[in-house]
Parts: C-alpha cells; sequence; structure tokens
C-alpha cells in the first residue's frame, strides 16, 4: 500500500506561508506542512495534527485541491500526497523542531528551493483550481516523467 501523506498551505494573497524543513524527507527545501497520516486518524485529521505540530496554528477550514502521486524510478518512496488550501486558522507560525516557517509574497516564491514538481501544479493552487497529477523521480531527486491535469 502506498504511504498517504498531507500537505497544508496557507495562502492569504497576496502571501504564502512555507516552512524550512529543517530535517528529514526535504530537508532544507521550503515546503508546506504536513507529513503521513497515522493508523486510525482520516486524511484531514492528520493534516490538522501535522499542522500544528510543525507550525502551531490550528486549522478550523480546509479544503482539498489536490491529489499528486510521487514515484521514484527504482520504486522505493512512493506516497500518495493530499494538498489542502487552509482558508481558516488560529495562531500565528512558530519554529518547530521540524520547521522554520516564512510567509512569502506569492511573486517571489523560492522555487528553486523547493521540491522540482512545485513550480507545475503550485499556480494551479494559487488560483484554486482542483488538479491530480503523478510525478516519478530519479534516485536525486529529479523529475524523469509527469502527468498533471486540472479537474472540473
Ligand atoms: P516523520 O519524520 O516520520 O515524522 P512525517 O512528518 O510524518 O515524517 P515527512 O516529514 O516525511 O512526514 O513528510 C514529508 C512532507 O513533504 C509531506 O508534507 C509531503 C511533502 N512532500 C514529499 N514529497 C514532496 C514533493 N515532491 N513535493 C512537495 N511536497 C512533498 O511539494
Amino acid at each position: 500500500m502506498k504511504k498517504i501523506l498531507t500537505l497544508c498551505i496557507i495562502h492569504q494573497h497576496p502571501k504564502i506561508l512555507f516552512g524550512m524543513k529543517k530535517r528529514g524527507h526535504g530537508q532544507g527545501k521550503w515546503n508546506g506542512f504536513g507529513g503521513k497520516v497515522e493508523k486510525g486518524e482520516t486524511i484531514e485529521q492528520g493534516a490538522i495534527r501535522e499542522m500544528k505540530e510543525e507550525s502551531g496554528i490550528e486549522i478550523s477550514k480546509m479544503n482539498k485541491l489536490g491529489i499528486i502521486d510521487f514515484e521514484y524510478q527504482d520504486g522505493s518512496g512512493n506516497m500518495k500526497v493530499h494538498i489542502f488550501d487552509v482558508k481558516e486558522f488560529k495562531g500565528s507560525p512558530i519554529e518547530s523542531a521540524e520547521m522554520k516557517p516564512k510567509w512569502f509574497d506569492v511573486n517571489k516564491i523560492p522555487y528553486n528551493q523547493m521540491w522540482p514538481d512545485d513550480k507545475y501544479w503550485l499556480p494551479m493552487f494559487l488560483n484554486e483550481k482542483k488538479f491530480e497529477g503523478k510525478f516519478i523521480f530519479d534516485k536525486f531527486n529529479k523529475i524523469i516523467d509527469y502527468s498533471l491535469s486540472k479537474l472540473k
């Protein structure tokens, strides 16, 4: 079974919140907040828990915009990531052991310090379009192949 993960992004136009991942998968990259969904919790519960653990923020309303399958050429690390647009929340971001949060201007998204797939799907996210996709990576985290489509 594929691992199920979440990714939560706060977009309060013209600002967007990312965190610098300080350890683990994606270390050194700016990304949304999230992680693995645990046994016994729903995907939404997992998203809320990870957002709180990593940023201190409590989500009160969110909207699922995307689902992306990530696969590695060597068959390792395959995962399905559910991507949420956080609409309402309580608190303000605080640095955690895992993430250092920072607000960016949407015109200055640091794509060259993010996962290489982000520049493909984040524009749809910013336009609040629903999407689904699949990205295949080699062992150096380079994209070998991908598909991405907007949903109605
Ligand atoms: P541990 O260390 O077990 O607590 P956990 O926090 O559960 O890990 P982690 O840190 O592996 O999970 O989560 C990875 C995060 O990075 C998830 O939010 C999904 C996200 N992610 C993984 N690959 C990505 C990619 N190619 N593009 C992207 N986000 C990705 O934008």
